[in-house]
């Protein structure tokens, strides 16, 4: 199917002002661009989780699998090694990935599987009224925190990059010609792509103005070079008022785990009997 309506009629909604219609946009024009150049959208499937997030797979009308919460990864690598011609993208929330999912993120990106995970990163459950999460900043104040946090966030861009992930970059819904390239490159990449993107909560974190004042695009950066990449990620922790930096940390090519999935491809037949082998000698 080409030139087709890429945003369904289904009714939206997300708050006023919330980040994720620019992230919506922004994947729109990614579906559009690869169509143009001759991708079939067949053959594109989008993965989400359970949260404000995940209802994009409701939104955008491409192949999609509503996944469960905290499980949007596993169902991404079904998929892939199921049929590894697919392009398998993931939009999945800092709630879904960094608390109840993180082990899937951090064997997805070991595996060095190749899909794409795109965080929608705006620091707080959003579907369930605000509590907090990993990239909660320290202090922060929700549902579940009236006192604020106690806890400081971690740095998901530091965790995948000493998780193994071979395309790791961080992106802002405000920044949306930016987060079109990268989530294009992480298309493009062949393996784990990682792209954490800070999104606004209109309701339970506004914090346009913190964002739109720190960040800035990293300049003359080696993407090769693991060590500057480590430097960059710390230089904000989620939690301090340095400056933030957006754009491509790090990038290297390795063997991806479907490839090597697929050569130890068996028949059908064979397949089948040997499970029949399995079950008869353990009853
Ligand atoms: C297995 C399971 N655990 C927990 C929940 C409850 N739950 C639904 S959405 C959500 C948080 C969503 O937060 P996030 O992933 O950050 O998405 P956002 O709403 O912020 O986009 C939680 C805890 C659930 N539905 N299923
Ligand atoms: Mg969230």
């Amino acid at each position: 199917m080409t030139g087709r309506q890429l945003i369904t009629g289904t009714q939206n909604t997300w708050c006023p002002g919330c980040g994720n219609f620019s992230i919506q946009h922004t994947l729109k024009n990614v579906l559009a661009e690869m169509e143009q150049e001759g991708k079939s959208l067949d053959d594109v499937v989008l993965v989400s989780g359970i949260g404000c997030h995940a209802k994009i797979a409701d939104y955008l009308n491409i192949n999609s699998f509503y996944s469960l919460h905290g499980r949007t990864i596993p169902v991404a690598t079904g998929i892939k090694l199921a049929n590894p011609k697919l392009t398998v993208i993931c939009c999945s929330g800092d709630g879904d990935s960094y608390a109840e999912g993180l082990d899937h993120l951090i064997f997805a990106a070991k595996r060095n599987i190749d899909i794409t995970v795109l965080i929608h990163n705006n620091r707080v459950y959003g579907l369930t009224t605000g509590q907090y999460t990993p990239t909660s900043p320290l202090g922060f104040k929700g549902k579940s925190t009236p006192a604020g946090t106690a806890e400081y966030p971690f740095n998901p861009i530091e965790l995948m990059l000493a998780s193994g992930a071979t395309y790791v970059a961080r992106g802002y819904t405000k920044k949306m010609d930016l987060l079109k390239k990268l989530v294009l490159e992480g298309i493009a990449h062949k393996g784990f792509a990682f792209i954490d993107m800070l999104q606004i909560c209109a309701t339970f974190f506004p914090v346009a103005d913190y964002y739109t004042s720190r960040v800035y695009e990293l300049p003359d950066h080696d993407r090769t070079d693991f060590e500057s990449a480590c430097i960059k990620a710390r230089e904000w922790d989620y939690n301090s008022d340095a400056r933030i930096a957006l754009g491509t940390f790090f990038e290297r090519s390795l063997p991806c785990f479907d490839d090597k999935m697929a050569q130890h491809e068996i028949n059908p037949a064979d397949r089948i009997r040997a499970i029949q082998e399995f079950l008869l000698t353990r009853t």
